[in-house]
């Protein structure tokens, strides 16, 4: 495809920006209103990288939402219908965010900084208004901003070595999602175990974006002997991983107990939660549709920039919501969104590719690759 995408001061630059520009990034997408790496060219090579050594992500645009004061606690567990009461300082957990009628609203990481501050790492939309908005209409006393913390990711098997020989041996011991903070350079930090693959690897959140350039040299010197590159949230490798993407695999009516999030939902908590109660019935009737994997027959494909129709007997079913062809599996896999009265196991699927051609599609879990 022959088109670009202007560069301008509308979209906020990550601090590590330039040093991707230098890396040799060929593409960006938008994120939380920031620019965000999507390629340097080589996505098999970035693949590979990723799934057998070491790769570093500009995840910057994974913006963070502070919630502090007193009320903090209490906000934080207003916004989920996790539970959150065993969340110690020092821990992140998964929480789905939903509305008044249980839509999903984001998927972020919460991280609990103190009793009475804590962050939402967020997805892709301005989850920021909404907690505002909750937070002055309940009368919780918290302040609600926006700090000044960009995640870059490391990524990958060969990643605890490149942190470990950063920061020190004590990052082998984090639990996933648990974080601490750590100044390396006199760059603050904080290091998590997390990031959007499955490969294990870190976060390192920079705390001060005037040093973005010298916390990427730093990364790249100690990758070096590692082979670490830059890489991106990996198209393949999440689909292989069935790691959600909200905005891509969910619409504008989607909840959390038609996806994989189910689990992290407790309807039967003593806290009050927002979607409480519309979640609660979504679960009596059960949900309309469920998120599960298709194998696509045939010839390898490429990812596609849309979704795709999920037909069975002639009549739609459903959408692919992301697809990729797998190196490791040698197959077309992706992730769907179906009508829930699909059986386990379907394999009477079909596929309507972006050129009109169908291809046999048959149901599977997620993920593919564990
Ligand atoms: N980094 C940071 N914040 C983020 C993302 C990120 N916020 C938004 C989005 N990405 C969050 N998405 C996910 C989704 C899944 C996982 C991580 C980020 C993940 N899940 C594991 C799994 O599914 O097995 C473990 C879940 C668990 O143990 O609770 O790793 O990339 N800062």
């Amino acid at each position: 495809m022959a088109f670009s995408i202007a560069i301008g001061p509308r979209v906020r630059k990550s601090p590590f920006f330039e040093a991707t520009v230098k890396a040799g990034v060929t593409g960006f997408t938008i994120y939380n209103h920031m620019y965000m790496p999507v390629s340097y060219g080589d996505p098999l090579g970035e693949y590979w990288r990723l799934v057998e050594g070491v790769s570093m992500w500009d995840v910057a645009c994974e913006r963070q939402v502070e919630i502090a004061g007193p009320d903090a606690g209490k906000l934080a567990q207003y916004l989920t219908p996790r539970n959150l009461s065993g969340q110690v300082v020092g821990q992140g957990k998964y929480v789905p965010i939903c509305d008044h009628a249980g839509t999903l609203l984001n998927d972020p990481i919460l991280l609990k900084l103190s009793e009475e501050k804590y962050w939402l790492s967020i997805a892709d939309n301005d989850l920021l208004f909404w907690v505002r908005a909750i937070a002055n209409e309940r009368g919780f006393k918290v302040a609600v901003s926006e700090p000044d913390a960009s995640p870059l990711a490391v990524q990958g098997p060969l990643a605890e070595e490149v942190v470990a020989g950063l920061v020190g041996d004590w990052v082998r011991q984090l639990k996933y999602f648990w974080f601490r903070p750590h100044t390396i350079d006199g760059i603050p930090l904080i290091i998590q175990r997390s990031g959007w693959s499955k490969q294990g690897g870190f976060e390192l959140y920079l705390l001060d974006a005037s040093r973005g350039g010298d916390l990427w040299r730093l990364v790249a010197a100690a990758g070096k002997r590692h082979g670490i590159a830059p890489g991106c949230p990996n198209a393949i490798e999440r689909v292989e991983s069935g790691l959600i993407s909200v905005g891509g695999d969910t619409f504008g009516d989607t909840n959390p107990l038609e996806l994989t999030l189910a689990h992290y939902c407790d309807l039967d908590q003593r806290a009050a939660f927002i979607g409480k109660e519309a979640l609660r019935r979504i679960r009596d009737e059960g949900p309309k549709r469920r998120q599960v994997g298709l194998i696509v027959a045939g010839r390898a494909l490429d990812p596609t920039g849309h979704r795709l129709k999920v037909l069975r007997k002639g009549r739609q079913v459903g959408w692919l919501t992301a697809l990729a062809h797998s190196p490791r599996l040698k197959q077309n896999v992706a992730m769907a969104l179906l009508d829930r009265r699909i059986k386990d196991g379907a394999d009477d699927l079909v596929v309507v590719l972006e050129n009109g051609k169908e291809r046999a599609a048959r149901m599977t879990g997620l993920p593919f690759c564990k």
